[in-house]
């Protein structure tokens, strides 16, 4: 199939479609970087009227037990929904939302969702940018609502943060003091915070738990200008999704009207082309023949205290391509 061809297919809605060009996309080897590059520039993405959610939190908090509930809640509003993940660890095999394929058995049996494992890019940077064009071929196949999990800890929730309108964060009943873990950097990308499994004997619990974090948000100090809104639901209950969902509705149409949403997207659009120019520029440097050359004898020399580390650094820079003449 040519890329046109392709590109029709992906926008008449072709699951096959959609799914062979996010196996492009999720290639290494460089011609089909260029490929998946002509292709994504080929689709239409003034369909922006799409809602990328990321949906982040402790390992069995009830992640992908909301996303299914919330799926299935939005496809019973007629929205065609996609799933995906960010999972640096996953085995060459399909990701870890293949496993959870039989968590999510009811979204993914339906026609409306579409589920892909996590990317297993081997390092994170390759698996979010995978992720990243995977939420786009998503929209332009005409899925409304992305929802990106993520899994494992840290740097993986920033990535996701960079890639989405709005950042949930789903936390555990109990154990507010230390935050279950939760890095101070994680509330502050965090749009909306979930008190899960409010439900049989952890009602009150978490309850409790939300009104805590509901006071700690209030003294928090926020790089983003809104303010971090806390609820308690239960996923597996199914209690609370439709007020996330009116949440997120009311956050949408008043980020597009303030025009934020748009402005957004174009910050994390130029975010990404530094992040990938910066990560490509490191890989050349040290795949460099004269760099691969002196880095050794260059270490030796450092080690031995017989060359200044910055010298040695400037040395390869050197081998690397002379300095920017205009300096
Ligand atoms: N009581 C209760 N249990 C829940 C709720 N949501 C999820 N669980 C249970 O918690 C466990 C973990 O749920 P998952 O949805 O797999 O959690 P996860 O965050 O996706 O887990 P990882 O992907 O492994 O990090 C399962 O046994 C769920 O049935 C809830 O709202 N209430
Ligand atoms: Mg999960």
């Amino acid at each position: 199939m040519g890329t046109e061809e392709l590109v029709q297919s992906i926008q008449s809605g072709s699951r096959r479609a959609l799914a062979k060009a996010i196996t492009l996309v999720e290639s290494q080897k460089h011609h089909h970087i260029l490929d998946a590059q002509a292709l994504l520039a080929q689709l239409d993405q003034s369909q922006n009227n799409t809602l990328r959610v990321g949906i982040s939190g402790p390992p069995g908090v009830g992640k992908s037990t909301f996303i299914e509930a919330l799926g299935l809640y939005l496809i019973g509003l007629g929205k065609k929904v996609a799933v995906l993940a960010v999972d640096p660890t996953s085995p060459i095999s399909g990701g870890s939302i293949l496993g959870d394929k039989t968590r999510m058995e009811r979204l993914s049996q339906n026609e409306s969702a579409f589920i892909r494992p996590s990317a297993s890019g081997g390092h994170l940077g390759g698996v979010a940018r995978q992720t990243r064009e995977a939420l786009v071929l998503c929209e332009a196949a005409g899925y409304d609502v992305i929802l990106i999990e993520t899994v494992g800890v840290g740097q993986s929730e920033i990535e996701v943060a960079h890639m989405v309108d709005f950042f949930l964060l789903l936390l555990q009943p109990g154990g507010g003091d230390e935050l279950q873990g939760v890095k101070k950097g994680i509330l502050e990308m965090a749009d909306l915070l979930l008190v899960n499994k409010a439900d049989g004997e952890l009602v009150d619990i978490a309850k409790k738990t939300q009104q805590e974090y509901k006071r700690a948000a209030s003294l928090l100090r926020r790089s983003k200008n809104s303010a971090l809104v806390t609820f308690s639901i239960s996923a597996l209950s199914e209690v609370g999704i439709d007020k996330v969902w009116d949440w997120l509705v009311q956050s949408h149409d008043a980020a597009k009207a303030a025009g934020t949403l748009a402005e957004n997207r174009s910050l994390q659009a130029q975010h990404w082309m530094r992040a990938t120019a910066e990560k490509e520029l490191l890989q050349r440097f040290w795949n460099h023949p004269q760099v691969a050359q002196l880095v050794t004898g260059k270490q030796h020399q450092v080690q031995d205290g017989t060359l200044p580390p910055t010298q040695a650094a400037l040395d390869l820079l050197q081998a690397f391509g002379s300095p920017n003449s205009s300096k």
